[in-house]
């Protein structure tokens, strides 16, 4: 009996020796430990020996199933740990390797240009005012002083959607509403979409973009147009900058001028960007023309007022050297990239 002790004590240790997998522990422990195992049924076997032999025996076989208890316990660690090793190099991570660029989304140049607008003249005490792109004549013309035989009426210039509906010409049907609602004193830009039925070309789209500025109260004067629009040109290009007022003529205004800027890339010396003038043409501006303010309801003879209009696509190409006013309008984003 000691004999086949030794020869399954053996056994066992060899097969443990060799396992690889979890399974195949289990399976060793059944073949010998369990119930119906090989050890299991050597002690069954102790009844045929005699009573000085059986402690002896038993003693043997105790210690037999620890040793294997024993063994069963450090391969299980073993195989544990080995796989616990090959599951972290599996998993290994290269911190050396380039990382995935996610692309965030960014203003359009003209946004950014506008933003910067709105900044500028909300600090000066402006309100944003919206209004519709699509106008009634009354609104775009009529209470502009823009009589029916200005070529601007021309079906040539306005895009008509019907009898009295059109596309706005220009942001100032916004401003004649804040007229109509608000009292003075008035202080409001109004940005937007304009339309014209201009011709195509690098300067020219149909579709352009206007910030216009409406200032109404008592006692404004030129002096005032001056020192916002001053102001602006400072913030905008620079504290070097002059402004010049030059005579011109709108419906709208009466007197009317037209606003140029120190060109800020040669300082008035003159060079390409201003064509050997030294001065650059940003703006339209004036007085509110008294009839204007009257169609709005507003008392000429108590009030006065000045408006101004901006063209943002052209103050967009200059500021960052953009060839083509078309390229803002087209999305391509191979261009809008570079902003
Ligand atoms: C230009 C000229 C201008 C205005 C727009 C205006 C608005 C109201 C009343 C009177 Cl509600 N005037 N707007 C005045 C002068 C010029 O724009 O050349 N823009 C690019």
């Amino acid at each position: 009996m000691k004999e086949q002790l030794r020869e399954i004590r053996n056994a066992a240790e060899s097969a443990l020796a060799a396992v690889n997998t979890m399974q195949e522990i289990d399976e060793l422990r059944v073949k010998y430990l369990g119930k119906k195992g090989e050890l299991t049924a050597l002690l069954k076997q102790m009844g045929s020996l005699s009573p000085e032999e059986r402690p002896v025996m038993g003693q043997l076989v105790n210690e037999a199933k620890a040793a294997l208890e024993t063994l069963i316990g450090e391969k299980t660690a073993e195989l544990k740990a080995r796989a616990t090793e090959e599951k972290l190099k599996a998993e290994t991570l290269d911190i050396t390797m380039p990382g995935k660029v996610s692309k965030s989304g960014k203003l359009h140049p003209l946004n950014t240009v506008l933003n910067d607008m709105i900044d500028i003249f909300q600090s000066m005490g402006f309100d944003v005012v919206d209004g519709p792109e699509v106008e009634t004549d009354h609104y775009n013309f009529e209470c502009l002083n823009v009589p029916a035989d200005h070529p601007a009426r021309d079906m040539q210039d306005t895009f008509y959607l019907g009898e009295n509906l059109l596309l706005r010409t220009q942001t100032s049907a916004a401003q004649i509403r804040t007229m109509e609602t608000r009292k003075p004193p008035i202080r409001v830009i109004c940005p937007g979409r304009v339309f014209r039925a201009d011709e195509v070309d690098a300067t020219h789209s149909p579709v352009f973009h206007q910030i216009e500025g409406l200032v109404v109260d008592k006692g404004i004067t030129m002096c005032d147009l001056k020192g916002v629009l001053e102001q602006f040109a400072h913030e905008i290009y620079g504290k070097d900058t002059k402004v010049k007022f030059r005579p011109s003529f709108f419906p709208f205004t009466e007197p009317s001028v037209e606003v140029d800027v120190s060109c800020s890339e040669c300082g008035g010396k003159g060079c390409r960007v201003c064509k050997g003038a030294g001065w650059i043409e940003i703006l339209g501006a004036g007085m509110v023309h008294p009839k204007v303010l009257k169609s709005c309801g507003i008392d000429p003879e108590e009030y006065s007022g000045f408006a101004f209009g901006i063209g943002l696509d052209r103050l967009t190409t200059t500021r960052y050297k953009i060839s083509d006013i078309r390229l803002l309008f087209e999305n391509d984003k191979r261009f809008l990239d570079q902003f």
